[in-house]
């Protein structure tokens, strides 16, 4: 079973080692290699066939969840000891602490949305964009403009008993997943993305390796939720019988068998130290 992390308590060498497999997944030619998880963000960030998977939607927590095993298992064919470290953005909160340091993730964009200057996927050489809707081959970011969400935001969300509530899309007023999703205050997830900004702020923004860390605290997060208000699938919303969105029991593409009431449960497969 592995143990996710928190970024910042990461050594040096287990940094390098996420950042090594990260490299060798991107480098592999066939199969799903990184590009492959880029290019699967970019589909299901629309509405496919009639559902909407991934985004604005109640599987946007289970989609992100199994997506992020799938990710992790791909590194473990290269490393079997790394999992995916966490960004706690509430307490990590400047673009050159932990994780944007010269030795993981790198910094800031240059002159404003322009290339990552510092760091391991600074340039097209070290780190080429490949698959995205805009030109540029090179990782941009534009840290900072922005605020990061606090502790106190990330406590009153997940004080909210109720998962997801009507019309279970980006127009949800009440229930936890749209304020943890971002469209309605505090916007927790969508903030951090608009706070890294430049690939980040897309729809290919799996491109930055930091995706996967952000996307690991929002795991992390629902995690802390269902360890306060159940790991059962009563937990979960809407149960069944809900067109254009994932009921309990309905498979997630891309996946033909996973459904969220299968992924609820993480704590076999994996922990939040
Ligand atoms: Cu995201």
């Amino acid at each position: 079973m592995g143990v996710r992390k928190n970024a910042r308590d990461l050594t040096s060498t287990e940094k390098a080692a996420f950042v090594a497999a990260v490299k060798r997944l991107k480098a592999q030619t066939t199969g799903r290699n990184y590009d492959w998880f880029v290019t699967t963000h970019m589909t299901y960030f629309a509405t496919v066939s009639g559902v909407r998977y991934a985004h604005q939607s109640p599987s946007f927590l289970p989609w992100h969840r199994q997506y992020l095993i799938e990710f992790e298992r791909a590194l473990q064919v290269y490393d079997p000891a790394v999992s995916i470290p966490y960004w706690d953005w509430t307490v990590d909160r400047t673009t050159s602490g932990a994780p944007f340091t010269a030795d993981f993730m790198g910094g800031n964009g240059s002159g404003g949305n322009g290339p990552v200057a510092t760091g391991p996927f600074a340039g097209a050489t070290n780190w080429r964009i490949n698959v995205s809707p805009s030109s540029s081959t090179s990782l941009r970011r534009a840290m900072g403009s922005s605020s990061l969400p606090t502790a106190a935001q990330v406590d009153s969300v997940l004080g909210i008993s109720t998962y997801d509530a009507a019309p279970w899309n980006s127009s949800s007023t009440s229930g936890m997943r749209n304020r943890m999703e971002g469209w309605q205050t505090p916007n927790l997830h969508n903030r951090a993305h608009v706070w890294v900004g430049g690939h980040m702020g897309q729809q290919d923004s799996p491109n930055d390796p930091v995706f996967w860390l952000h996307h690991c605290n929002i795991d992390r997060l629902w995690s802390l939720w269902q360890t306060r208000w159940g790991f059962d699938t009563g937990r979960y919303l809407p149960a069944a019988g809900t067109s254009g969105v994932v009921d309990l029991n309905d498979a997630m593409q891309p996946w033909s068998d996973v459904t969220p009431a299968a992924v609820l449960d993480h704590r076999a497969g994996y922990t939040y130290a």
